[in-house]
């Protein structure tokens, strides 16, 4: 009955079907399940097929943007419970999707997740040029900076940031992520950590402001601060 639902849902996403997303959303959290399960198996699978459509032309930006929208509106169902967590503010993060990028789907989920791990967030939106960066890390102090960059043409722009922040000497530490990069692009450039979704940026994170995780089924905890 679930994998139906969650079926269901992924075709809402590629038909970009807001009601359908909200209903199939609420339906699902009523039947128990769990966020990260309404966007593991719903929602991420469903903007996946939309993703090789767009790639082969079967689809177009217009189309793109109504599935966007559709996500969108369950994403904003889930935040609430993906945001409450653990109480124990276990640092900060700035994140940001780098200039000449406007896909923020990737970046808001990873927000919403560290948040819901205990880390303050400061998101910083989309098309982030250096200087933004910059001053947030200025201004706020953050532990960690993340980027996130969706086009090929676009990633690059993570190495001006990350080589900025050692030209200034400031203390933080990069991550980066979004469909393009890879642990040898992040290597390349010299950020700290890479990670391929939300929850493995989660655990990347701790790993930077050197708190230790514990695997619970899916979940992680806070154990120690070393
Ligand atoms: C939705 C979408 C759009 C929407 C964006 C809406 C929005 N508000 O975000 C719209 C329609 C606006 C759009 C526009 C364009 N898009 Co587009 N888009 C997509 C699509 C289909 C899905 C992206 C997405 O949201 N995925 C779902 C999320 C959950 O996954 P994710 O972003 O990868 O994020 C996860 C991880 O990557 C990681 N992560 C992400 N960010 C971060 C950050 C950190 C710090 C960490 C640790 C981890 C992390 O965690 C996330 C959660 O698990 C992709 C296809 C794809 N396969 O990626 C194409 C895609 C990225 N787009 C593409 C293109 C070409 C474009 C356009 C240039 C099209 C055009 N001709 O105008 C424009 C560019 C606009 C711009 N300047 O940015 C190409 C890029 C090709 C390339 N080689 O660069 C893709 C790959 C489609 C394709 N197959 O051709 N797009």
């Amino acid at each position: 009955m679930f994998e139906k639902i969650l079926q269901e849902m992924s075709q809402a996403v590629i038909d970009g079907n807001k009601e359908k997303c909200e209903e199939l959303t609420r339906k699902l959290l009523g039947l128990g399940r769990s966020p990260k399960e309404i966007l593991d198996r719903g929602l991420v699978p469903g903007m996946d097929v939309v993703g090789i459509r767009f790639r082969d032309n079967i689809i177009f930006v217009p189309e793109v943007l109504i599935s966007a929208r559709a996500m969108k509106a369950s994403l904003a169902i889930l935040e609430p419970l993906l945001t409450q967590g653990e109480v124990k503010e276990v640092g900060t993060c700035v994140i940001g999707t780098v200039k000449g990028d406007i896909h923020d789907i990737g970046k808001n989920i990873v927000g919403m997740m560290l948040k819901g791990a205990g880390f303050k967030v400061i998101d910083l939106g989309v098309d982030t040029k250096v200087e933004k960066f910059i001053d947030a890390i200025k201004r706020e102090k953050p532990d960690i900076v993340g980027m996130s960059a969706l086009l090929t043409t676009t990633m690059g722009y993570m190495k001006v940031v990350v080589d900025k922040i050692k030209e200034e000497g400031l203390a933080v530490k990069t991550m980066i992520g979004g469909a393009p990069v890879s642990q040898a692009f992040a290597e390349k450039i010299g950020a700290d950590r890479y990670a391929k979704n939300a929850a493995e940026a989660v655990k990347r994170a701790k790993e930077l402001v050197g708190v230790a995780t514990i695997a619970v089924s899916d979940q992680s905890s806070v154990i120690s601060h070393q």
